[in-house]
């Protein structure tokens, strides 16, 4: 069974949102079109408390984009964003979702951040994607969302880890680049994982 995995496609990741991807609206119409070719159509949202300790806010004189280490690992600090229940960590307006259509949650505890969809950067809590792709006998995945240097490569770098066979389709991604090429080189890592780079 094929899934279609859409990443993080909120309003905080689009323009106008506190961390924008440059174009990153422009990944809905192309997703919603790839809709048809899958049995099923899987999503996630970075959903943080108010509190959380990837928001340089939460940390007295860092600024975001500074990276600090955090309960052990490398931690870039972000400004606030897909704050739980706010306009921000909803879904860009234009992205189909279906009522049936499950959502998993991610970045949820203050003290760990959580890139990738299916487990926090400390590899401990899972978001129950695994289980459930595997409970619906999805075997392979076709990724896109925002963004591509963050969330998506890590989610695609789980997926493999996983044992699915995994997709990226670069159309329906943007990267924030903070360092110029980063899109560039996530692709390149994704692939030399796995990955089919489409
Ligand atoms: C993301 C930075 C912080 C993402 C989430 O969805 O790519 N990036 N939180
Ligand atoms: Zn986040």
């Amino acid at each position: 069974v094929d899934a279609l995995l859409v990443v993080d496609v909120q309003n905080d990741f689009c323009p106008g949102g506190s961390l924008a991807v440059e174009n990153g609206d422009a990944v809905v119409a192309f997703i919603n079109a790839q809709r048809r070719d899958f049995a099923r159509v899987i999503f996630s949202k970075d959903w943080h408390p108010k509190n959380h300790e990837s928001f340089a806010s939460n940390h007295p004189g860092k600024k975001p984009y500074e990276q600090i280490t955090l309960h052990g690992v490398q931690q870039t600090l972000w400004p606030d964003h897909c704050v739980q229940n706010t306009f921000g960590a909803q879904f860009h307006p234009g992205l189909i979702v279906k009522p049936d259509e499950p959502i998993f949650l991610k970045g949820t505890h203050q003290e760990i951040d959580s890139l990738s969809a299916f487990y926090d950067n400390l590899h401990q809590r899972s978001t129950g994607l695994t289980n459930y792709l595997k409970r619906e006998g999805i075997t392979k995945i076709t990724c896109g969302g925002l963004a591509l240097d963050y969330c998506v490569k890590f989610s695609v770098l789980d997926a493999l880890a996983e044992g699915f066979a995994v997709t990226v389709m670069t159309e329906g991604c943007r990267a924030v680049n903070l360092n110029a090429g980063d899109g560039e080189k996530a692709l390149v890592e994704m692939r030399a994982a796995g990955a089919v780079i489409k």
